[in-house]
């Protein structure tokens, strides 16, 4: 694996293009407030979509940041270069993401009331919408066959680790009604009512029809309509929109992709060891991993 790409932090892979020692020094040394707002995912888990879901939620449906700044300027993640260069620009209640596992964030965040929310998505869904990005994006690895690419993610030798590492950890935070959990698949079966809970969450008191205007501008059509959003701006030499492009396919198709990826051998060792991973634990899947 090439040094260049990859960052070692704690054991975990991280990209040279948005991490460096002093970005992570800055997240540990991050202030969190109490009106902060995390979403927190495991990479390719629904991300961008918090990005474009949190300012709206938070400020009663305005446009304006979504339509106007840059989803990673906008709600920046916690651990990349850019949230030194934006912090300042933040504007309370700010909202964050990042990809870090429980025990990775910084100490102010432990003291805070920050609020955070959890996206997961079924792993095999998130194996396969990383291996097209590994494909399309120029400052990650080639991600090799898809049964290389499967049997790194099982290791964990992929970005931020093992995805099961990175669940079990936020499932035993301790962070009582801090914390809710939603599933990239409830949000894309019914977006409104993903909308609700996590308006609820964070006492937005929005009404139904600021709650359906918001669904309609997170739609994945509206959102890989969005320039601010669908990474167009990112420089060429950064994605070969030639493999993959970042919004990869329509509406519903993003349930069950991995059904056409997956053989019978590979859902068979897929499904063994993540089970095996997550033996003894407190908490059930909210999907069927066959
Ligand atoms: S990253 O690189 O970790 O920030 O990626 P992340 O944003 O977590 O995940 C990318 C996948 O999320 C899909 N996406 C959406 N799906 C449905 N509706 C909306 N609005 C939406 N926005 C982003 C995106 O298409 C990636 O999934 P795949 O399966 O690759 O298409």
């Amino acid at each position: 694996m090439s040094s260049l790409k990859y960052i070692q932090y704690h054991g975990l892979l991280l990209p040279t293009v948005a991490h460096s020692a002093e970005s992570l020094e800055y997240a540990q040394n991050f202030s969190v407030e109490d009106t902060d707002v995390f979403a927190v995912t495991y990479p390719k888990s629904g991300t961008i979509w918090m990005q474009e879901i949190l300012p709206l939620l938070l400020n009663g449906g305005d446009l304006t940041p979504i339509q106007t700044v840059v989803n990673w300027d906008r709600v920046p993640w916690l651990e990349e270069k850019r949230l030194a260069e934006v912090a300042d620009k933040l504007t309370s209640p700010r909202a964050l993401v990042t990809h870090f596992p429980y025990s990775f964030m910084p100490p102010s965040f432990h003291t805070s009331k920050a609020k955070v929310i959890c996206v997961m998505r079924n792993p095999k869904d998130i194996l396969v919408s990383s291996y097209y990005f590994h494909q399309m994006a120029t400052f990650l690895e080639d991600p090799g066959t898809f049964d290389e690419f499967l049997e790194k993610f099982l290791e964990g030798r992929v970005l931020f680790g093992k995805w099961t590492d990175h669940v079990k950890s936020w499932r035993r935070a301790e962070l009582g009604d801090r914390i809710m959990f939603i599933t990239y698949e409830e949000m894309v079966q019914d977006l409104p009512a993903a909308l609700r809970r996590m308006s609820d969450f964070l006492c937005c008191n929005l009404s139904d029809e600021v709650v359906l205007k918001i669904a309609e501008h997170c739609s994945f059509k509206t959102m890989k309509a969005n320039r601010m959003s669908n990474f167009s701006l990112v420089p060429k030499d950064y994605v070969d929109s030639d493999k993959s492009t970042f919004f990869r396919k329509g509406e519903r198709l993003h349930l069950l992709d991995w059904k056409n990826h997956f053989s019978p051998e590979q859902l068979a060792r897929f499904t063994s060891v993540i089970f095996k991973e997550l033996e003894g634990e407190n908490f059930s899947l909210p999907w069927s991993l066959d």
